[in-house]
């Protein structure tokens, strides 16, 4: 069956200079013509623009550039033409209305990329990349963007494919020619191939929480027993008053979270219910949501009083946020000095310790360098390395991962071959799925879906 011929306007909807139109599939030339007349009548030319009008019959539409690449090497690896029109919507609509008018389809949502995708013009990581890249908001997740679209994560997975594939083929050869002697040296080297490359598929797995806070920022929770200024800061870090303050402690309820740009990236920043043992129901619910933040932020904020010595409240939240990475700030510190920073150390030596006033606007500009520090050092360490920033992905690793683990106890509970066989196969498909190898049309039109029109 041929296939047909798709068009979209791929420029955004509003004012602007110019708005392009795309055509692509193995009529898109013919169809081009029929629509557009050049200037000086001349034939279309592979890859030159060539000005002229849009006509329709006699009536003119637009004056336009248009151009027509000839497959393979375009982005579809079809025919594609594109039309610089001008950008009003009305001209653009009328144009696309005319093309369908002369045989072409109109496009679905990434619909040019899923036909990239099908030709193998990209992988599924390339062409999710490609997404990011559309919707990339700050200056890392773009960067993060094009590494993937250059190929990094999905040489990562091609390479643990071909590892698991060679797995694979000494399991056949095994199960083929069982040696009895040779028995055990085969399984410790069969073991210890897939434990390595179970290893490459944890590291990948481990770097979805700074992939994560490149797409959709860094989680900040601020924590700490009441009263101690929680409220205040979020305030102070919004330039509005968001949060209700005041001097009775527990007045925070709920959690509070609000969204901050720190050096480019999103910061979401929860002020939460001051931590204490209470017997009123409604504070009670209050600190268990405050408690459960902790699991989910990438940095806590801890507040002490420093006006006053730490008290036994504050030794139960450092017991709380120990494996977290934290920031720990000795507040009103214009009441009073009780606690010293080598004290606060003591408790606390792996964070940085930050003297501040929250309401005489003192440390708190300490207090975003920090953070900005911190968002730094994600940066550095994600451009290293490959790093999973696709929910996705990091599912189907996971599943390859666990596959690996259970062949890995079924070798060593002496299980036949054909299991270990099985669970390698499952790991292997699991991967191959992340590049789009083994993946289901419905999750395809999916992912593919999620594209803007044009794309
Ligand atoms: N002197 C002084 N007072 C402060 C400072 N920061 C906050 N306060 C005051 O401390 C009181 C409590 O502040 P909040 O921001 O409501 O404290 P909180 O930690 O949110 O309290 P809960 O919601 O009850 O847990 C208010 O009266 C604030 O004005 C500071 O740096 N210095
Ligand atoms: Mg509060």
């Amino acid at each position: 069956m041929k296939e047909n011929t798709i068009v979209a306007i791929a420029t955004p909807r509003g004012e602007a200079g110019i708005g392009v139109i795309r055509i692509s599939g193995p009529d898109a030339k013919s169809l081009l013509q029929s629509v557009f007349e050049p200037k000086n009548k001349k034939e279309v030319e592979n890859r030159r623009f060539t000005y002229g009008y849009i006509k329709d019959g006699d009536s003119l539409i637009d004056e336009v550039m248009a151009v027509f690449m000839k497959g393979p090497n375009t982005y579809t690896r079809e025919d594609v033409c594109e039309i610089q029109a001008h950008s009003s919507h009305v001209t653009l609509k009328k144009i696309i209305s005319l093309l369908i008018e002369k045989g072409g389809s109109l496009a679905e949502p990434g619909e040019f990329t899923k036909r990239a995708f099908l030709k193998g013009r990209l992988d599924l990581p390339q062409a999710e990349a490609l997404m990011d890249l559309i919707s990339s908001k700050t200056e890392l997740a773009h960067k993060q963007a094009l590494k993937q679209l250059g190929g990094f994560t999905s040489h990562k997975l091609n390479e643990a494919l071909e590892s698991l594939k060679e797995v694979l083929v000494q399991i056949a050869v095994l199960i083929e020619y069982p040696e009895e002697d040779l028995e055990d040296i085969n399984k410790e080297e069969l073991k210890e191939k897939i434990s390595l490359i179970k290893e490459e598929i944890k590291d990948l797995i481990d770097t979805f929480s700074s992939g994560r806070i490149l797409r959709e920022g860094l989680r900040v929770s601020i924590l700490g027993k009441p009263n101690v200024g929680k409220s205040s800061l979020l305030n102070a870090l919004l330039k509005e008053e968001r949060a209700i303050v005041t001097e009775t402690p527990g007045t925070t309820r709920d959690t509070i979270e609000e969204l901050l740009d720190i050096e480019g990236i999103p910061v979401r920043i929860m002020d939460t219910a001051g931590i204490r043992e209470t017997k009123n129901p409604v504070e009670k619910e209050g600190v268990k949501r405050a408690k459960e933040k902790i699991q989910e932020s990438d940095l806590v904020v801890l507040l002490l009083d420093g006006s006053v010595e730490i008290e036994k409240e504050d030794r139960e939240i450092s017991e709380l946020i120990k494996d977290k990475k934290s920031i720990i700030l000795l507040n009103k510190r214009d009441l009073g000095k009780a606690v010293n920073i080598e004290e606060a150390k003591l408790l606390f030596p792996d964070s940085p310790v930050i003297e501040t006033s929250i309401t005489e606007s003192m440390g708190l500009k300490e207090l975003l360098e920090e953070i900005g520090l911190m968002v730094e050092r994600e940066d550095a360490e994600s451009l290293e390395k490959a790093v999973i920033t696709n929910i996705r992905h990091y599912e189907l690793l996971k599943k390859a991962m666990d596959s690996l683990e259970d062949s890995l106890k079924a070798i060593k509970d002496n299980q036949p071959l054909d299991i270990v066989e099985i669970d390698i196969k499952e790991g292997f498909l699991r991967i191959g799925e992340i590049l789009g190898r083994t993946v289901k049309e419905d999750i395809l039109k999916e992912i593919f879906e999620r594209f803007c029109l044009g794309k």
